[in-house]
């Protein structure tokens, strides 16, 4: 099936098939005197349908919070995506377990991580978000939360998956494998027309990881921040060592102190790498990725290595651009 049917099927490409209500249901104040375009940005090719949906959907009025989480929904739903919700490559027990959190441009922020058996873990995290007095759950506890409010339960592990787990089972070494080969977390950034940010990281990690092990996509300042007055930054790769050094929230504090987006995911990356030197790490199989938007509707995206590509969707159309990257290779 072609992607364009796939997302048929979903019924989220169609934006049009969206009640006017659910696409004006906003909930949130705009942002006064903002005259940003809507726009929406995210990590890895695959981000080029999914920022497409979002700036669809906010074109007609939705808002950055409703349009970035119907965006990654359509990546989480698809079982060709090997790092993302249904299909996402298991642990090394063999067990899909799901990160995710969102965020919007007021703070309000909801996470779930180790989470197994459902698909649209950006839904939970907003659940988390709006519907409990908490901001994350983990494991057994979220899988729960979903069922107790409707969230179908299904097994997440598809063939193809199954197949390169037992494949890599054969060797059994454990070394998880951060990014070169593995990658396509998606991080999506969305500014709406009345200059609202919002912010959504939705992963299956690192393939083949310990059984309970949790990365940076849903840690908020880590895999995700957005501040409503400044702009949002998102992160992609060894999440250990966006953890390390609290990625995303660098990305907009940079921001906040002058630095362009381009700028602040430059200066991420390097303070990651200088301390891979600094621990005497070696990063040869490691990649790290960021991107970033300002209020204002400029973006940015850099990477440790080569190879990372990222998706704009914006009045000038939607396209996927090659980052720039510190190291040649
Ligand atoms: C993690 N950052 O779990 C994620 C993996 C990733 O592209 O981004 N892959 O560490």
């Amino acid at each position: 099936m072609k992607r364009s049917e796939f997302i048929k099927t979903l019924g989220l490409g169609a934006v049009g098939a969206l009640t006017s209500n659910q696409l004006l249901a906003t909930g949130l104040p705009p942002v006064a005197g903002s005259g940003a375009k809507p726009l929406s940005i995210g990590t890895w090719p695959f981000a080029e349908h999914t920022t497409r949906a979002s700036l669809e959907a906010m074109q007609k009025g939705a808002n950055a919070l409703d349009a970035v989480e119907l965006g990654v929904k359509i990546c989480e739903a698809d079982p060709r995506e090997r790092s993302v919700g249904l299909g996402g490559r298991p642990d090394r027990d063999g067990r899909v377990t799901l990160d995710a959190c969102i965020m919007d441009h007021l703070g309000n922020i909801g996470s779930v991580a180790a989470c197994e058996h459902v698909v649209h873990v950006s839904s939970l995290a907003r659940a988390v978000m709006e519907r409990t007095p908490h901001v994350m759950l983990v494991g057994d506890g979220a899988t729960q939360f979903a069922k107790e409010q409707g969230f179908p339960l299904q097994n997440l592990l598809v063939p193809d998956s199954e197949a390169e787990w037992k494949k890599w089972l054969e060797k059994a070494e454990y070394r998880p494998i951060p990014n070169v080969e593995n990658h396509d977390t998606i991080g999506q950034l969305t500014l709406d027309a009345e200059g609202r940010l919002a912010g959504c990281c939705t992963t299956s990690g690192m393939a083949f990881k310990m059984h309970g092990r949790v990365g940076d996509s849903p840690i908020i300042g880590a895999g995700l921040y957005v501040d409503g007055e400044v702009g949002a930054a998102t992160a992609t790769g060894h999440g250990e060592e966006v953890i390390r050094t609290v990625g995303s929230f660098r990305v907009v504090a940079a921001m906040k102190s002058g630095r362009s987006p381009q700028q602040a995911c430059v200066d991420a990356v390097r303070e990651i790498h200088k301390l891979f030197v600094r621990r005497g790490k070696p990063w040869a199989d490691t990649q790290i990725g960021f991107i970033a938007v300002s209020t204002r509707g400029e973006v940015g995206g850099y990477a440790l290595r080569p190879g990372f590509s990222y998706a704009v969707a914006s009045a000038d159309g939607v396209r996927v651009r090659a980052a720039e990257s510190m190291l040649d290779s």
